[in-house]
């Protein structure tokens, strides 16, 4: 009985973990990387039956915490590999690539485009670091700037910029009211109006961090987008479990540009290999 739940559960998420992986390294053609000797294996079908003897060879979930519940040592390494894909120029392009206009903003596709952004972003953060992954700043309950990120205002280049990171964040109370409408936007029925309210707080809180954040030309530069953009992809995750969400995705054809990824790709989390804890 064991045994045969265990056989049932790695056949189910094997090819599934497997595809994903080629699809991400496949659209990161511009991206310098790295791949370490466990993520060859995983890719190589002919290793597949090592995932099952080894498993503990291969890397689990990446755990996406709360940026409030980070060690010091957790804050360092997410700060220690933001830096290092600065420096290596991966993130000045992923600045470029969301500056280019692909309709991802303000619609359905805010949230399955930015799933998929985030992905690529940490799987740069791996090359450096394994162990990191993008926290979350769960702005109903954190009403302020994350003081941890206070003082990182870097300097990024793009392939055709240079930006320096500036924000005025406003008050707590500004914030509160810009986030008010999550729990409703929560309790909707179909995903186009769950999209639309959550959409109306996304860009909210860019205003509310202010600077940088505030242009979508440049914002993925503050290393707090993409904790604000994890924070939005897990309420994403929590509707689409509840009754309230019901499973449902939004209707999406073709390909999220400029990738090969399609609006199936961007439904289940822990197939793409994270998960919200
Ligand atoms: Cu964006």
């Amino acid at each position: 009985m064991q045994k045969a739940k265990k056989g049932a559960r790695e056949k189910m998420a094997a090819p599934i973990h497997g595809n994903m992986d080629r699809m991400i390294l496949e659209n990161l053609p511009i991206l310098p990387r790295s791949m370490t000797f466990s993520k060859m294996l995983e890719m190589d079908k002919a290793s597949a039956s090592l995932r099952n003897k080894w498993p503990w060879f291969f890397p689990p979930l990446c755990a996406r915490k709360n940026q409030a519940t980070l060690s010091d040592v957790e804050k360092a390494r997410y700060i220690c590999a933001f830096n290092m894909i600065n420096n290596d120029g991966t993130l000045g392009h992923l600045v470029d690539l969301h500056a280019g206009a692909y309709g991802q903003h303000g619609n359905l596709l805010l949230l399955p485009w930015h799933r998929m952004f985030l992905l690529l972003f940490e799987a740069a953060l791996h090359n450096y670091h394994p162990d990191v992954c993008i926290p979350y700043w769960d702005w109903n309950e954190e009403q302020y700037f994350p003081d941890w990120l206070a003082g990182i205002l870097p300097t990024v280049h793009t392939p055709t910029r240079t930006i320096n990171v500036i924000r005025s964040p406003g008050m707590g109370s500004w914030l509160a009211g810009t986030v008010s409408g999550t729990p409703s936007a929560l309790a909707q029925t179909n995903y186009n109006s769950f999209s639309g309210p959550i959409n109306g707080i996304h860009g909210g809180v860019h205003m509310w961090v202010g600077g940088t954040m505030s242009d979508a030309g440049v914002s993925p530069a503050d290393p707090v987008f993409w904790l604000h953009h994890a924070n939005l992809d897990r309420l994403w995750w929590q509707w689409y479990n509840s009754p309230a969400g019901g499973h449902q995705n939004p209707i999406i054809a073709g390909q999220i540009l400029p990738w090969t990824y399609t609006e199936p790709d961007t439904r289940n989390i822990i197939s793409l290999g994270y998960k919200y804890v």
